[in-house]
C-alpha cells in the first residue's frame, strides 16, 4: 500500500486548550520506532498550561455545554465519529508513524474503533433511561423516586501508547456523552492521533474548553500535575499497574472517583478436545497482535499434555514465519514502541534464559537492515520449561512473547490461570460446551473468551481484577462511571 504522509512531518505538535492550539514552552522529539528517526517535535505543557486547561474545562461546564440537550450533545459526538472517518488515512498514518504498528492493525482495529467509540456512546447515552418507582412506607407515606444523572465535572483522561486513539476515545467518548469536560493527556510516546482528535473535535463544533489536550510525560510532568490538580473531579487511567498505584495516591488526597484499566499476564487454556487449528490461529493472534502490546495479549499458554508437543511445535513454526519489518510493507510484526521497551523485553528474554527457559522461536533481537537497523525490533518468541515461580512467567513483559506449559487436569489449568497477581483477560479453547462454561466461570479475570480472543461488543463490562484494574467501563458501566445519579424523592 502507498505510504500516506505523516500529518505532522517536520512540524511541532501543540496542546489544545480552551479551543485553541497552543505551543508549550519545552519540546521533546516524537521518534519513529521503525527507524529511531525524529518524526516531529512535541511541545509539552507546563504547569500553568495544565491549570489553564482545567480552568477552561470548569468554565465549559457552566457554558453552552452544560446547558445543551442530550440529543444535541450526542449529535456532536456522531460528528466526531464522522470526522475521524473522513480523515481515516491521516489517522492511520499518524498511528502507524507513532507506534510502528502493522498497517492492517491500524486500519482494522485502532482507527475504526476510535470512530466506533464515539458512535456507540452517543447512541447509548441518548437511549439511557433511569428507572423511577413509587414507594410506600410502613407508616403510610407515599413518594415517587426517580434519579437524574449529573456529570462528574472535570475529568482527567490519561492514556497509554499501545492503542493510542482506541484507548483515549474509549474514555473521552462516554465522558463527553455524560456531559463532562475533559483534560486529556496521551502518552508522550504517541501524541499524534490525540492531536488529530482535537482537530476533529474542534471541527465538529464541540464548544471550546469541553475537550482540552496537554502533551508531556507522566511523573514530575503534565500527567502528575493533572491527576494531582485540586480542581479535577475524577480520574480515568489506562496504563501500568505501578502507575495506577501512584495515581491512586494522588486521587486519595481529594477522595476522587477513579477508573483504572491496568496491566495483565493473561493465560490461554488449550484443552486437547479443542479445534486445533482454530486454537493455534487464535493463540498466534493473542500472543503476537500489535507486537504483543495489547493489554489483553496472552503471555501464558497452558496446553493439555496430549497435544502439548504438537502445539508448541506448531506455535513456534508460526512465530518464526511472521514477517518482521516496516508496517507499510505489510509486515505482521513491527517494532516495539521505544528503545526502553525493547531493552525491557530483551531483558526478560535474557532473564528467562537464566531462569532455564528453552526457546523454540526468537529469544533475541532480529538483525534488521538499512534504516530499520535503528528501529526497536525484538523477535517473536515462544519458550517452555520455566517453573510457575519464574519472573518471566509472573511479570508482564508486554512484548511478542509467551511461555507454554503443559497441564493434566481442568483443576490444574484453572489453578495455573488464577495463580497470578493480575486478572485482566483469559482465553479458553475447547469443544466441550459444559467445560467451557465451567472453566470460564472459575477464572479470576475481567473477561474470558471461549474459542476466540479480542472479540469486542462495546456494551459489555470491560476491566480487570487484582492488579489489573479498578472498576468496569463499557456500555452502561461507562455511563455509570462518568456520571453521578442524584435520587429525587417526591412525597405526595
Ligand atoms: P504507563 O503507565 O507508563 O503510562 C500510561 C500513561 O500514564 C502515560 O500517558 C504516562 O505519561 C502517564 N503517567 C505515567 N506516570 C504518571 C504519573 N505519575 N501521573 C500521571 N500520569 C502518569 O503505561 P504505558 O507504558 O504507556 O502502557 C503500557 C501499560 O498499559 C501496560 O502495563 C499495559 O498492560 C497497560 N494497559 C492496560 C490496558 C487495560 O485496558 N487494562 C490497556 C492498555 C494498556
Ligand atoms: O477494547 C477495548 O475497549 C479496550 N479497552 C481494549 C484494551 C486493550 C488494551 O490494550
Amino acid at each position: 500500500m502507498n505510504r500516506h504522509p505523516y500529518p505532522f512531518a517536520g512540524g511541532a505538535l501543540r496542546n489544545f486548550i480552551d479551543g485553541r492550539f497552543v505551543e508549550g514552552p519545552t519540546r521533546f522529539p516524537n521518534l519513529d520506532p521503525v527507524t529511531g528517526a525524529k518524526l516531529a517535535d512535541v511541545t509539552a505543557a507546563d504547569r500553568a498550561m495544565v491549570d489553564q486547561a482545567v480552568t477552561a474545562a470548569r468554565a465549559a461546564l457552566k457554558g453552552d455545554w452544560g446547558r445543551m440537550a442530550q440529543a444535541e450533545r450526542c449529535r456532536l459526538l456522531v460528528r466526531v465519529a464522522e470526522g475521524i472517518e473522513a480523515r481515516f488515512d491521516d489517522f492511520v498514518a499518524a498511528e502507524v508513524a507513532d507506534t510502528g504498528k502493522p498497517l492492517a492493525h491500524a486500519r482494522a482495529v485502532d482507527i475504526p474503533r476510535g470512530a466506533a467509540n464515539f458512535r456507540s456512546f452517543a447512541a447509548l447515552a441518548e437511549a439511557r433511561a433511569m428507572p423511577s418507582f413509587q414507594t410506600r412506607t410502613a407508616d403510610g407515606r407515599t413518594a415517587i423516586n426517580y434519579s437524574i444523572p449529573r456529570p462528574l465535572g472535570v475529568v482527567a483522561v490519561i492514556s497509554p501508547w499501545n492503542l493510542p486513539l482506541l484507548l483515549m476515545s474509549w474514555k473521552v467518548a462516554p465522558a463527553l456523552a455524560c456531559g463532562n469536560a475533559i483534560v486529556a493527556k496521551p502518552s508522550e510516546e504517541t501524541p499524534s492521533t490525540a492531536t488529530l482528535l482535537a482537530e476533529v473535535i474542534e471541527a465538529a463544533g464541540i464548544p471550546p474548553g469541553v475537550f482540552n489536550l496537554i502533551h508531556g510525560a507522566g511523573a514530575n510532568a503534565p500527567g502528575e500535575w493533572l491527576v494531582s490538580h485540586p480542581d479535577v473531579d475524577a480520574i480515568t487511567f489506562t496504563g501500568e499497574s505501578s502507575t495506577g498505584s501512584t495515581i491512586m495516591r494522588a486521587a486519595a488526597a481529594g477522595v476522587k472517583p477513579i477508573s483504572f484499566e491496568l496491566g495483565g499476564k493473561n493465560p490461554a487454556l488449550i484443552f486437547a478436545d479443542c479445534d486445533f487449528e482454530a486454537a493455534l490461529a487464535g493463540t498466534v493472534r493473542s500472543v503476537f497482535s500489535n507486537c504483543g502490546q495489547v493489554c489483553l495479549c496472552t503471555e501464558r499458554v497452558y496446553v493439555e499434555r496430549p497435544i502439548f508437543d504438537r502445539f508448541v511445535a506448531a506455535l513456534a513454526e508460526k512465530a518464526r514465519a511472521l514477517s518482521i519489518g516496516d508496517p507499510w510493507s505489510g509486515a505482521a510484526i513491527g517494532p516495539v514502541i521505544s528503545a526502553q521497551q525493547r531493552d525491557k523485553v530483551l531483558g526478560y528474554y535474557r532473564l528467562a534464559a537464566e531462569e532455564g527457559a528453552h526457546f523454540h522461536a526468537g529469544g533475541d533481537a532480529p538483525a534488521m537492515e538499512g534504516a530499520l537497523a535503528g528501529g526497536y525490533f525484538v523477535a517473536p518468541t515462544v519458550m517452555t520449561g520455566l517453573p510457575e515461580t519464574a519472573r518471566a512467567v509472573r511479570e508482564e513483559i508486554f512484548g511478542p512473547v509467551c511461555h507454554v506449559a503443559p497441564f493434566d487436569s481442568e483443576e490444574q489449568a484453572i489453578g495455573y490461570a488464577n495463580d497470578s497477581a493480575y486478572g485482566l483477560a483469559a482465553a479458553v479453547w475447547t469443544r466441550d460446551v459444559s467445560r467451557a462454561h465451567r472453566v470460564a466461570g472459575q477464572i479470576e479475570a475481567g473477561i474470558v473468551w471461549v474459542n476466540d480472543w479480542f472479540l469486542r461488543d462495546l456494551r459489555t463490562p470491560f476491566g480487570g481484577v487484582k492488579l489489573s484494574g479498578i472498576g468496569r467501563e463499557g456500555g452502561e458501566h461507562s455511563l455509570n462511571f462518568y456520571s453521578e445519579p442524584t435520587n429525587i424523592c417526591v412525597s405526595f
